[in-house]
């Protein structure tokens, strides 16, 4: 059998797209609480106010929509404007439910996030939202009732908003503080409790969507760079303060990653092929590798970009990188020079339309190689544990009169890429410590807002305006992943 027995099987979620209850119990706004929904061809937007004028309006948010803030206006709730992100699909009041879900399919690991407003209201308080925390914990308990070991990501496409107003988000360095403080306030709290942590949300993501990965509201390269350096340094601390909490603890990055392919066997494309790579791997060189590439300084000259560093941020990120690496991969891209071939149509970086794979309604690809390809790829390159943190596919599911799903596309998807899994484990001998599939109870998408792009083994009842009775219910792909589990991924018929 290629798992090892203490293999990390699971499910992961984001606090932004699952949790709701996005004003209770002292919650603060977050990032995500002023972004509208979308669609697969209608971008999601930012909302503003002038406070002073009260003029209101909303601007795009990056890839393919741009982010212009007009002067006086701040990220803003309106009223009569629908956000996916404030109800969600309410894990907040069906926690107990949803983690015996996880519990009966054999889940030995939940990944899910933290909402830092949820902590901190506003980012820089001084002292943490007790309720806040009380609910994380209360959360926590119920897992260690299944043998469930919760991950936690701290910062999953959310910063409070608070931050970004005043601060500007990321791109200001006192946010390295406010985090660090934050995060070692949560790793003294669940010590014993929890004991695997990630830091960024797709860290990479910056590069395309500042407002998302880091509050930033100004889309300029400039900004982006320090933004990130800003993270790493955060990241180093983190990793430093939760081995001194204690030793039990490991903090590993979280990065967007998928194998890219080149369309013709042109030279051309395959160089623009490995400038892609250096575009995502900068950011597990930095955060993984512990220094930053040649070849991001050289692309940083050329363009002028400044470095607002200290002294000491070197020393920091050689000294404490992260503990493993994981990743999310639900395909891989193809990419060209050639601009006379069609694009695929995906969001994010999906690239053109490759001949040998299929498509699901996003455009996004299936590749039943990508994950052996993914963990080959960061293995050579790091030597470090990987951990994959989000693989699956969006579908608009059709529930039956009594709740069923007859999701057989899933099964055959996760078939192919715990195949391809096992593969690069039994064959190759990469270090891989689990495998959560993204979105296992049905939740918002992050690149649309939209709920009918579902990835869950598990329905809820909601819908893309917010309708809906939470109900939840189980999909054929919940009882055959109850049975990779149960067999250790020998049984994948
Ligand atoms: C990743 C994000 C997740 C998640 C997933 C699926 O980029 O980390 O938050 O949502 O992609 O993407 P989408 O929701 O756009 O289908």
């Amino acid at each position: 059998m290629a798992f090892p027995k203490d293999f990390l099987w699971g499910g992961a979620t984001a606090a932004n797209q699952y949790e709701g209850a996005y004003s209770e119990k002292g919650k603060g706004l977050n990032t995500a609480d002023v972004i509208m929904g979308g669609s697969h061809t209608v971008p999601r937007m930012i909302t503003w106010k002038n406070e002073k004028t009260g003029e209101t309006g909303k601007t795009g948010m990056g890839f393919g929509s741009k982010m212009e803030f007009p002067v006086g206006a701040v990220p803003a709730v309106l009223d009569d404007v629908y956000y996916p992100s404030h109800e969600a699909t309410d894990f907040y009041h069906h926690y107990k439910e949803d983690i015996a879900f996880m519990g009966e399919m054999g889940f030995k690991t939940f990944r899910l996030s933290m909402n830092w407003a949820r902590i901190f209201p506003n980012g820089d308080d001084t002292a943490p939202n007790e309720d806040g925390l009380a609910f994380y914990e209360a959360v926590f308990d119920e897992c260690k009732k299944y043998g469930i070991e919760p991950l936690v990501t701290l910062s999953h496409y959310e910063t409070p908003l608070h931050l970004s107003i005043a601060y500007g988000g990321w791109v200001n360095r006192k946010l390295i503080g406010f985090f660090e403080n934050y995060a070692k306030t949560v790793f003294a709290r669940y010590k014993g409790k929890v004991k695997y942590y990630l830091t960024f949300n797709e860290i990479n993501m910056m590069d395309m969507c500042p407002f998302m990965a880091g509050g930033i509201m100004e889309d300029t390269p400039q900004a982006k760079a320090q933004g990130a350096h800003n993270q790493f340094v955060a990241s180093a601390l983190a990793v430093k303060a939760a081995h001194e909490i204690s030793p039990e603890i490991q903090v590993g990055q979280m990065l967007a990653y998928q194998p890219t392919y080149t369309y013709t066997c042109d030279p051309a494309d395959q160089v623009y092929v490995m400038e892609a790579e250096h575009k995502t791997l900068f950011y597990s060189d930095v955060q993984t590798g512990g220094k930053y590439p040649a070849y991001r300084l050289k692309q940083y000259e050329r363009d002028g970009i400044k470095l607002e560093t200290e002294p000491g941020d070197w020393e920091l990120l050689e000294k404490y990188p992260a503990d493993f690496l994981s990743f999310s991969c639900y395909g891989s891209s193809t990419q060209t020079t050639h601009s006379d071939i069609d694009g695929a149509g995906g969001n994010f970086v999906m690239g053109v339309k490759n001949p040998y794979l299929q498509t699901n309604a996003w455009g996004w690809a299936t590749d039943p190689a990508c994950l052996r390809l993914a963990l080959n790829t960061l293995y050579d390159r790091y030597h470090k544990p990987l951990w994959i943190v989000e693989n699956g596919i969006g579908w608009d599911d059709q529930k039956e009169a009594d709740g069923s799903v007859h999701d057989s596309y899933r099964i055959e998807y996760l078939r192919q890429n715990i195949r391809s899994m096992d593969e690069a484990v039994s064959l190759d001998g990469v270090d891989l410590m689990g495998y959560t599939m993204w979105g296992c109870i049905d939740l918002v998408s992050a690149g649309t807002g939209e709920m009918k792009k579902r990835y869950g083994f598990v329905y809820v009842d909601r819908d893309d305006v917010g309708n809906g009775t939470f109900a939840r219910s189980r999909k054929d792909s919940f009882y055959w992943y109850q049975k990779v589990i149960k067999t250790q991924g020998a049984d994948l018929s």
